[in-house]
């Protein structure tokens, strides 16, 4: 009642209380702002109203200026399905849910025909919208995508880079997204990607840390877990497998697969892939996954690789994950469904292709009822008028390639790394700067000793790229100035062992140098090394800093990211749950007149609109911002940071 009070208080109403109100009782004014939603809303739409938005990496405003549309599923007879009303129909989920992972990974391999994983919700977003798309954009479509995607082996969801890009860029949980999505499919079991002993992070954390991540991950929604080490260390690999097991999620251990094995002399190449597949087979998995990260598998090998693995182990589900980027994902799939791949990964037409996923409809019509895939190709194409707007509305996150690059088989940049490597050249303003980019990634892999590389080891490499570029040194001046250098620190844990032991072994005598005097060679994992993380501390110190609320996800989310996680937190403070305001007016100004709705809870909207930006004052460099909140005026003081 006195909040009531306070709140229908004509200073408050009228939205004088700016002027003087804070100011006289900053811990009334407190109180009530924590619980104001809306006033924390206002503030972040005044702030975008008057200083634009400040999302990194965004590049104007988006092409999309309508409400995107829902578009409708419809059965054989032209009948629209109502996906609000009808339950979705049961699928792959159900199965796992009811008689748990070991029998759905064997149903899986039993199916006649290959199954589809839909990237679309991370890989495919990650690859071509710098993991940009929001949670509000997924809940969306999510109904409809229950029952478009019902058949599906999974939908890619989680991990990876979204993760991280939830919280430190679009200000949102990431745990917040599983859950809701989560409630929203019933039906689809959703996969995510762990980095093996670094988790969703970018190096080795305490064992106990990660088991605590996949426990969390596991119990908010994530059924299926393709685990991977960048450098394809059997040792840290195991430790996100052991994880998975011991919270008994599905395990789908994963081979990092690098370059054209084809090609003569490669380092990486078919009895390399048998060899570690052997003992990912004693580590035990429930599926085997092949992680073409660079999309550097072409047919010939797709098929070699696949018939040869389908032959020795004829029991053991596989599953496929390529891109796009040289233009032969397509065929590659195909080839691997004819190999004998038990499921391969597609993204939605509008969200496939360059950089990303393998488009779902091109597959199906390449298989052309050859194949059986479970998924219904009608559904699907109707779904993807969906992501058509989207690529519209996150088009100031394009990286704007235009087709199929070739050179991937020589530089074998990953598909998620290129779009932003390019982003990063193209602000150097010189197409030349890209060229030069490719093929110092090039060198830097061939002087880390030809590593596999995914993320975090893409990284290492382009980060040394970057290095020879700007220092403008050549392969030869790192080997001779190796031990005066000072490279950056992706490079200096990469040598000191902190990411893991390379096939082969590290090169020498650059090794050596590097390090000379400065750091250690680590011969074992890292984590060995690291003493575990006192959890229930930390959940304390948490909870003294950032109140009742906190839970497990967020003891999870600081030891993934400290730094990222507190200033979510802080953003959260100061502008409330971000996550509830539609994509256009989160990145774009809203329009003096525009009015938006904003669901802060079921059944609680805000109906917002900007009435009218006013003058600066050049003392303060203030503006005042008015809005009508559900037909009351609120004005709102902004810092003009022009
Ligand atoms: C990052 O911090 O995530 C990298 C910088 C931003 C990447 C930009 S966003 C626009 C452009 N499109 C991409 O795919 N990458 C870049
Ligand atoms: C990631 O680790 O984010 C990847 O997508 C690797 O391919
Ligand atoms: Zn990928």
């Amino acid at each position: 009642p006195f909040l009531l009070t306070l709140l229908m208080h004509p200073t408050f109403i009228n939205g004088t209380y700016w002027t003087t109100f804070i100011d006289d009782t900053p811990q009334l004014f407190k109180m009530v702002s924590s619980q104001n939603r809306a006033q924390k809303l206002l503030h972040y739409l005044a702030d975008v109203a008057v200083n634009g938005s400040s999302i990194k990496g965004q590049i104007g405003l988006p092409k999309l200026t309508k409400t995107p549309d829902i578009p409708n599923l419809t059965n054989d007879d032209g009948s629209i399905i109502d996906v609000n009303k009808l339950p979705p129909p049961s699928g792959w989920r159900q199965i796992l849910l009811e008689q748990g992972p070991e029998a759905f990974a064997q149903q899986v391999r039993n199916f006649d025909g290959t199954l589809l994983m839909d990237t679309t919700w991370r890989d495919a977003h990650q690859s071509l919208l710098a993991t940009r798309v929001r949670t509000y954009d997924l809940l969306t479509i999510a109904p409809t995508t229950a029952h478009a995607w019902s058949g599906a082996f999974a939908l890619e969801c989680w991990g990876g880079a979204t993760f991280d890009v939830a919280m430190r860029f679009l200000h949102e949980s990431p745990w917040d997204r599983l859950r809701k999505l989560r409630k929203l499919v019933p039906n689809i079991p959703f996969q995510m990607l762990l980095r093996g002993a670094n988790g969703v992070a970018y190096s080795s954390l305490p064992d106990n840390a990660i088991d605590h991540f996949v426990k969390q991950a596991k119990e908010n929604g994530v059924d299926i877990f393709r685990v991977f080490d960048a450098l394809n260390d059997l040792e840290q690999l195991k430790v996100g497998v052991d994880a998975v097991k011991k919270a008994g999620g599905v395990v789908e251990a994963t081979i990092c697969y690098s370059g054209d094995m084809l090609q003569p002399g490669k380092k990486y190449n078919l009895d390399y892939y048998l060899e570690i597949t052997e003992k990912i087979v004693q580590m035990g998995t429930h599926i085997l996954g092949i992680k073409d990260m660079a999309g550097t598998l072409k047919p010939a090998a797709a098929k070699l690789l696949i018939g040869t693995l389908r032959a020795r182990y004829p029991d053991l589900p596989i599953h496929v994950h390529s891109h796009d980027s040289a233009g032969t994902s397509v065929a590659s799939n195909a080839a691997c469904a004819f190999a004998g791949a038990d499921v391969v990964d597609v993204a939605i037409n509008s969200m496939s292709g360059l950089t990303s996923q393998a488009s779902v409809n091109a597959l199906l019509a390449s298989l052309d009822g050859t194949v059986k895939t479970g998924v219904n190709e009608r559904y699907v194409r109707q779904l993807d008028a969906y992501w058509a707007e989207m690529r519209l509305l996150y088009s100031c996150f394009e990286a704007d390639l235009k087709g199929p690059d070739p050179e991937v088989y020589e530089h074998e940049i990953p598909g998620g790394q290129l779009t932003n490597l390019l982003f990063q050249a193209q602000q150097l303003g010189l197409g030349e700067q890209w060229t030069e980019t490719k093929r110092a990634y090039k060198e830097a892999n061939c002087l880390l000793g030809d590593i596999v590389k995914v993320t975090p080891t893409s990284k290492v490499v382009g980060d040394l790229a970057q290095f020879m570029v700007t220092n403008k040194l050549t392969s030869e001046d790192v080997k001779r100035l190796a031990n005066s250098l000072d490279f950056p620190d992706s490079v200096m844990d990469f040598f000191e062992g902190l990411i893991g032991q390379p096939y082969g072994g590290f090169p020498e005598p650059l090794r050596s140098d590097i390090l000379k005097n400065k750091r250690r060679k680590l011969t074992v994992r890292p984590g060995l090394e690291l003493p575990p993380f006192d959890l229930e501390g930390i959940r304390e110190d948490l909870t003294n800093r950032f109140g009742d609320n906190i839970d497990e996800c967020d003891v999870a989310s600081y030891n993934m990211y400290p730094k990222v996680y507190e200033n979510f937190q802080k953003i959260k403070e100061t502008y409330g749950d971000l996550s509830a305001l539609p994509t256009r007016s989160f990145l774009s100004p809203l329009d003096i007149g525009e009015e938006i709705e904003i669901t802060i809870e079921q059944g609680k909207t805000l109906i917002v609109r900007l009435q009218a930006i006013g003058d600066l004052d050049k003392e303060t460099g203030v503006r005042g911002v008015y809005f009508e909140l559900n037909g009351e005026m609120r004005k709102i003081l902004t810092v003009d940071r022009s």
